[in-house]
């Protein structure tokens, strides 16, 4: 006679760090997983400056994903507070995944991300992203490149940016998790306030409008965040600050053409977001090396 159980499973829960050099796609794969944009992206690296966190809940589990500013050479200012959100986000919890860009050349032997992970104590699985631009029969020899490193937990190609191999990776993710409760409401998707993600925004757009030097010195505050719900609208006061005189003139640009196309972008992007209409004003205040300061810095909410 067989028997068949029918106790439900135990719920499952915790922590999973996403780690990994910069502009590899850690922000297009917390996004990915949540089915809606919570960190921002852009093409030049340094673009994630806090750990952000993700909630996944389903029936059965609850996967709490971290993301993290990419890991780099940091020497001291904003940069080492980076790298520092990263590092200290891989303590304590039940999983972490480096993520690779699949086009990037495999780990140097002193690689300082390498050496991280040696140092976990934690499982530790590799994502091998952007998969979508490498040609497939590459794809074996790649993988047992990064095999002869390290001895990863398990190995995930996937590409965040077209969703091939993400709902796989995000099953394993949950059967790895600890039994635990559920920590957040199943429709919360993460903990950070409206007015700090209404802020990244308009932090993205300038990166993404801007080169150069200029998006690694830009912080944006939120000074002004006033729902109206009667006429459906939210006021948005921010501060886009800037290191330098010269750093202002680019981003407010001729006659304020810059200014404007940065707040269009962002109101649309704010209103898609926050699902009201959103009435957008925008500062431009110079702020001299503040990226230097650690009491500007903690201005600006790094700390
Ligand atoms: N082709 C391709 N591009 C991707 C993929 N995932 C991310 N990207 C692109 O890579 C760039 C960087 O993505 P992000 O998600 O901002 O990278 P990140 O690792 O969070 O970067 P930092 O926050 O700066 O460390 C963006 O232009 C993304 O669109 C992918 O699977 N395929
Ligand atoms: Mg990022």
């Amino acid at each position: 006679m067989s028997v068949i159980s029918d106790q439900p499973e135990r719920f499952r829960s915790g922590f999973v760090t996403i780690i990994g050099r910069p502009n590899v796609g850690k922000s297009t794969l917390l996004n990915r997983i949540l089915g809606q944009k919570v960190a921002i992206t852009s093409s030049k690296p340094q673009t994630t400056r806090n750990r952000i966190l993700g909630i996944h809940t389903r029936p059965e589990s609850q996967v709490l994903f971290l993301d993290t500013p990419g890991i780099h050479d940091a020497k001291g200012g904003l940069n080492r507070y980076m790298v520092d959100q990263a590092i200290g986000a891989c303590n304590g919890v039940d999983g972490v995944l480096v993520l690779v860009d699949a086009n990037g050349p495999v780990f140097s032997p002193d690689d300082p991300l390498l050496r991280l992970i040696r140092s976990l104590r934690t499982s530790v699985s590799l994502v091998l992203n952007k998969i979508d631009l490498i040609k497939k029969e590459n794809l074996l020899s790649l993988i047992q490149a990064y095999s002869d490193q390290f001895d990863y937990e398990q190995i995930f190609p996937v590409s965040a940016l077209k969703g091939d191999g993400v709902p796989d990776l995000l099953k394993e993710m949950e059967q790895a998790m600890p039994e635990g409760p559920q920590y957040y409401p199943e429709d919360m998707v993460t903990d950070l306030p409206e007015r700090f993600i209404a802020a990244e925004m308009v932090r993205e757009k300038v990166m993404r409008r801007t080169r150069d030097e200029i998006p690694y010195g830009v912080a944006v505050t939120a000074e002004k965040f006033e729902e109206k719900p009667e006429k459906n609208l939210i006021v948005l006061h921010a501060t886009i600050h800037v290191e330098r005189d010269s750093h202002k003139r680019i981003i407010v640009g001729k006659q304020g053409q810059m200014i404007r196309a940065i707040g269009q972008d962002a109101r649309r992007e704010l209103e898609r977001f926050l699902g009201t209409r959103v009435f957008l004003e925008l500062f431009v205040k110079v702020q001299k090396d503040w990226t230097r300061s650690t009491r500007l810095m903690r201005e600006m909410g790094y700390e």
